[in-house]
Order: C-alpha cells, then sequence, then structure tokens
C-alpha cells in the first residue's frame, strides 16, 4: 500500500516535496560512492564514455584540471545502462515503497543520474527549474522525482533547495545561461529573483535520505564550496500509467517497469535501452 504516513503524503501534496528518512544503509552507500568513482576514472564500455560528463568549468578549460580526475565530473548519466549495481538504483525497495505511496503500485523508472558538485567550484550551479519541462507524458503529477544524497549536504556544497508549493505553478519558460552546464535550464523570471530565492528552503539532509519531490516544484542546487564531495543519486518514477505525449525523444528516456503492470496505450518498458547519447539542443535525457 505504501510506506509514506498521511502526513507525508499531505506534506508532498501542499509543499510539492516530502524528505524520507534513512532509504540508504552506509555499506551500500559505500558501494555506489566506489563504483561511480571507478566509472569516473574510466571504468566503463567504451560506447558509454560520454555518459561521464565534466563540469563545464573543466570541461571548456575556465579552472585547470584538478589532480583527481573524479573531482571534475559533473554527472554520470544512466549508469544503469551500463552497470549491474547501478541498475539495481532503480529499485531501491524503500524508495519505491514511498514513492508507491504517491503514484501506486504500476511503476516505471527512468533518468538515473550520479550527479557530483566538483569541490571547490562554488559557480557550479544548477539554477532554479521544473524537470516536468523535459518530460513527453502526461499527467505530470503521476511522475516522482527522487534524490538521494550520498554525503551530508547543506547549503554549503550544493544541496537541493525547493519553493515550497511551487509545483501549482505551469511550467515556466526556461533558458540557457552562460557559465552554467549544458543543458540545466533556468526558469526565466524565477533564477535571481529574490521573491523565489527568499522563499526558497535549503534542505540540509545525512547520507542517506531521500527527497521525493514533484516535476512542477521549482528547485535549485548551489555549487560546493567545501574541498569534499557532494554526490547524490537521482532518478524519477512515473505511473505505469501514464500516457506519451509525443513519440520523439520517447526512446531516449529508456523506461525499466520495476513495480506491478504496464498499459497498452501508457508508457512502455524498454528493453536494453542504448549507450548512444543524442548531442545537442536535441538531447533532452541528461537534462532533468
Ligand atoms: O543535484 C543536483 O545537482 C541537481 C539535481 C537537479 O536539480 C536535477 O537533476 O534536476
Amino acid at each position: 500500500m505504501g510506506s509514506l504516513s498521511r502526513e507525508q503524503i499531505e506534506h508532498y501534496r501542499e509543499y510539492g516535496y516530502v524528505v524520507v528518512p534513512g532509504v540508504l544503509g552506509e555499506d551500500e552507500m559505500r558501494l555506489y560512492r566506489e563504483r561511480a568513482r571507478a566509472i569516473s576514472l574510466g571504468d566503463l564500455p567504451n560506447e558509454a564514455r560520454n555518459r561521464v560528463v565534466k563540469d563545464i568549468a573543466y570541461a571548456k578549460g575556465r579552472l585547470p584540471l584538478p589532480e583527481d580526475p573524479e573531482h571534475a565530473v559533473w554527472k554520470i548519466i544512466n549508469p544503469d545502462r551500463f552497470d549491474p549495481l547501478f541498475a539495481e538504483a532503480l529499485r531501491f525497495p524503500k524508495v519505491l515503497d514511498a514513492v508507491s505511496s504517491l503514484i501506486g503500485e504500476d511503476i516505471l523508472a527512468f533518468l538515473l543520474m550520479f550527479i557530483y558538485k566538483p569541490p571547490g567550484v562554488p559557480a557550479s550551479e544548477h539554477p532554479f527549474h521544473q524537470d516536468a519541462l523535459y518530460f513527453p507524458f502526461e499527467p505530470q503529477n503521476q511522475c516522482v522525482g527522487v534524490w538521494i544524497p550520498l554525503d551530508p549536504v547543506s547549503e554549503e556544497n550544493g544541496t537541493l533547495t525547493v519553493v515550497p508549493g511551487s509545483h501549482e505553478m505551469k511550467v515556466q519558460n526556461h533558458g540557457f545561461r552562460d557559465g552554467i552546464n549544458f543543458g540545466a535550464l533556468a526558469a526565466e523570471g524565477i533564477e535571481g529573483n529574490a521573491a523565489f530565492h527568499d522563499k526558497a528552503i535549503s534542505l540540509d539532509l545525512p547520507p542517506g535520505d531521500c527527497v521525493l519531490f514533484a516535476t512542477h516544484m521549482l528547485h535549485r542546487t548551489g555549487g560546493n564550496r567545501t574541498d569534499g564531495h557532494r554526490r547524490v543519486i537521482t532518478l524519477h518514477m512515473a505511473s505505469a500509467r501514464c500516457r506519451p505525449t509525443t513519440e520523439h525523444r520517447l526512446d531516449e528516456y529508456g523506461f525499466t517497469s520495476v513495480r506491478g503492470s504496464t498499459f497498452g496505450g501508457c508508457l512502455q518498458p524498454q528493453e536494453n535501452p542504448g549507450l548512444h547519447l543524442a548531442t545537442g539542443r536535441g538531447r533532452l535525457m541528461d537534462d532533468g
């Protein structure tokens, strides 16, 4: 039936997000941190190499490359497609139990990413945005973002900052910003607008907690002003009853059925989604 209490569900419905404590244990997190490091240092199939993306400051040579190559990485896109350990991250039992309280028992997972904040790069911000911008299916209130820090997170190292209640807003126009990682679009009129920054809450969390959030909710992350890692696993889950609004790009998402059934005319799981990553402005699947 789902593991969230009535209060947690009400919090999600009212504010657009809810924190679920302790979805991962320390031993499990250590495995993911170690595996992500190995991938970042090059232990991955050749065809997947462009799925390890450097922070723009390093990619554009604005900063000299750090001694430890892992410190230059921004994110690993869809490691579930080439790594058995990360494939399991689509199905963390405590996450699925919580998500099923919000969207029911028929669930597709997609867009798994391992996201770093390079240590000591305060400019590495991800401006306010709404993930629904990227997702060509509906209804979006049957889709949930999952954000799991693997390090203690705070405003200092780029935790998730949310605008409570903003999930009631329609999807805003978004645009590119100079100096921001490719694809990390900014909600126009929101990023840089004091009214939204003042209302926003930065979530201080221990590793292993999880934030579930609505795809219309405005959220951002700041840069990492510490000299330590800020690592998170993020993914999205959609009700298997969601329907595509376009055929275009759907195959890039590579939906996986992680609980319950799938339905004709609705989003379909994809066996072995490819490792090829579309590039250029059409590349949306790494942008959420
Ligand atoms: O954790 C981060 O740095 C950004 C996460 C985020 O906002 C996203 O991927 O949509």
